[in-house]
């Protein structure tokens, strides 16, 4: 038996701080349409996928960070999305900025939504793993100021059951964290959604720039393989504000194996045709965790933040 999702990779070229929301929002349609016309069940968008990616600057004014995040999902702006994807019979990740009263105080996360084929918000994920920093550094060719705008998220990684399997969320540099993977994972997950934007250059670390490619697929393929589950990455690519960003979205077999690719920098969509069953040849053998995992043995995990450092 196999149960097919057709999943269209779809990635962005660079979004001007200056282009509007309605501006993107046609070029998500437009890239939905596709997915629709090549048979796509679900489409996958970037991380942030309405605005530019503010956190590269220093904002010292709430107003103006706030202008890059959304109060509500549908909003006027992105209802044409809901639409379609309700009028077209496909679902949709999309990774933005939520601005959410909760608790009495008003919360901030990076977030996604996960959006069924009759345009339902199905679920939800809060980005956990923030890279970066938290105060202006100005001695960075660009900021990375997520610490600052967001809070770390507090839904855990929740997997949901949607296009006929089991379906989970990150985003972003979640996806460079074997934990991520692992913790949906023991859940049963057969498909992760994860969309980024991923500078080539990464200010303390130079010396990976030539690497960002293949750290980016790296991650991927490897949590993907290890946790037996497809794994859908999306980039922003591009030079977007003066900041140039990795493309090279991925579709990642649960064997590990990249069976689509965007080869631009621009919006393009990369096509598979996703046989969730194909999990099984990996859950029911060599991750059988029930079979072979061992945590009793794994010693005392101190859940601390950080770890023992190399000496300076
Ligand atoms: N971006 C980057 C990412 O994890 C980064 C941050 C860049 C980490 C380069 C390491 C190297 O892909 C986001 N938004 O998390």
């Amino acid at each position: 038996m196999s149960r097919i999702v057709t999943v269209g990779a779809a990635q962005l070229g660079p979004i001007a701080r200056a282009e509007t929301r309605t501006q993107v929002v046609a070029r998500l349609l437009a890239l939905m349409r596709q997915a629709k016309a090549h048979g796509c069940d679900l489409v996958v968008y970037p991380e942030l996928a309405l605005t530019t990616f503010f956190p590269r600057w220093y904002f010292e004014r709430q107003e103006e960070i706030d202008a890059f995040f959304e109060r509500a999902l549908p909003s006027a702006e992105t209802q044409p999305l809901f639409d379609a994807a309700r009028e077209l019979g496909i679902g949709f990740y999309l990774g933005y900025a939520e601005l959410t009263e909760e608790g009495g105080r008003t919360r901030r996360f990076n977030a996604s939504i996960l959006v069924d084929k009759s345009g339902r918000i199905v679920g939800k994920y809060r980005k956990v793993h923030l890279p970066g920093h938290a105060e202006h550094e100005p001695w960075r060719r660009f900021q990375h100021l997520e610490k600052r705008y967001f809070e770390t998220g507090d839904l855990g990684f929740p997997v949901f059951r949607a296009f006929g399997g089991i379906l989970g969320m990150c985003i972003c540099n979640d996806r460079r964290w074997p934990e991520t993977y692992r913790v949906m994972g023991l859940q049963g997950v057969e498909m992760v959604l994860v969309g980024y934007n991923t500078p080539v250059h990464n200010p303390p670390a130079p010396e990976h720039d030539a690497l960002s490619h293949f750290h980016n697929e790296l991650v991927m393929q490897a949590g993907a393989y290890q946790n037996g589950t497809w794994v859908v990455g999306v980039a922003k690519g591009g030079c977007e504000e003066g900041v140039d960003q990795i493309g090279n979205s991925v579709i990642v077999a649960p064997s590990g194996e990249i069976v689509a690719a965007c080869t631009t920098l621009g919006d393009e969509l990369a096509v598979a045709r996703c046989d969730l069953d194909l999990t099984k040849s990996y859950k029911r053998t060599v991750f059988d965790f029930a079979r072979h995992r061992e945590p009793q043995a794994y010693g005392l995990i101190v859940e601390r933040k950080g770890a023992v450092l190399p000496p300076e």
